[in-house]
């Protein structure tokens, strides 16, 4: 069983995303941002610089718990366990490996950077707001061109795509940019959207019922 450290940001929804598509037992404990949880002495220990997500793997390595932060690190750990969406191929899975570093250092650093100054700085500066939006624009174009190639990011459905659909999904609903001259983005957006394990992978963490 895997305790899931996480909260529903684009960060936390690519292991919840993971974990239902790879099949994993899982709990998830819920780390409120708002409310600063993530800078607690408990969550601390699992996560170094105090960011959602982080896992422990009760059965890792060894069968004794692990604990596993940075959610590029996390996806290709869990990708390892389970043998999925990671191929063995050299060629294929070095592919993949550079797709996830994009989203990881590119799409979704520009993209949050942006949902900051746009939707939550206090003072709203013309500067950063228009150098993210040109940042996040390009790397979101960089992904329009590759998937004209390719149907996935890196040929089959992998933890790249895993790790930035909901990315764009924040890109497309929530900053909101405007995607419709990136049609093979939205094709790609589309055909994500449709998984039965992304839909699950999404809700995660359910909203509390009051
Ligand atoms: N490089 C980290 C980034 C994680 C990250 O930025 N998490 C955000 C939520 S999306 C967070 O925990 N923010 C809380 C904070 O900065 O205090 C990763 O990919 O896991």
């Amino acid at each position: 069983m895997i305790d899931l450290y996480t909260w529903p940001t684009p960060n936390g929804l690519k292991i919840s995303i993971a974990l239902e598509e790879m099949g994993l037992d899982y709990t998830v404990h819920p780390v409120n941002l708002g409310a600063e949880e993530q800078f607690s002495d408990e969550f601390v220990k699992i996560s170094p610089a105090s960011k959602i997500p982080a896992i422990v793997d009760n059965n890792g390595p060894s069968d004794s718990p692990y604990s596993v932060f940075e959610s590029g690190s996390i996806l290709i750990y869990l990708a390892e366990k389970s043998g999925c969406f990671l191929p063995e191929d050299p060629h294929l899975r070095l592919m993949t490996l550079e797709w996830l570093m994009f989203q990881l250092s590119a799409v979704g650093p520009m993209l949050g950077q942006l949902g900051h100054f746009k939707m939550f700085a206090s003072e709203k500066i013309p500067y950063a707001i228009n150098r993210y939006t040109k940042e996040s624009t390009r790397t979101l174009k960089t992904l329009n061109r590759r998937l004209h190639e390719s149907e996935y990011l890196a040929g089959d459905y992998s933890i790249a795509d895993i790790a930035t659909y909901p990315w764009v999904v924040s890109a497309a609903n929530r900053i909101p940019l405007d995607l419709s001259d990136m049609p093979n983005l939205e094709r790609w957006l589309d055909q994500i959207e449709i998984r039965p394990a992304v839909q699950k992978g999404m809700t995660v963490p359910a909203p509390k019922s009051s």
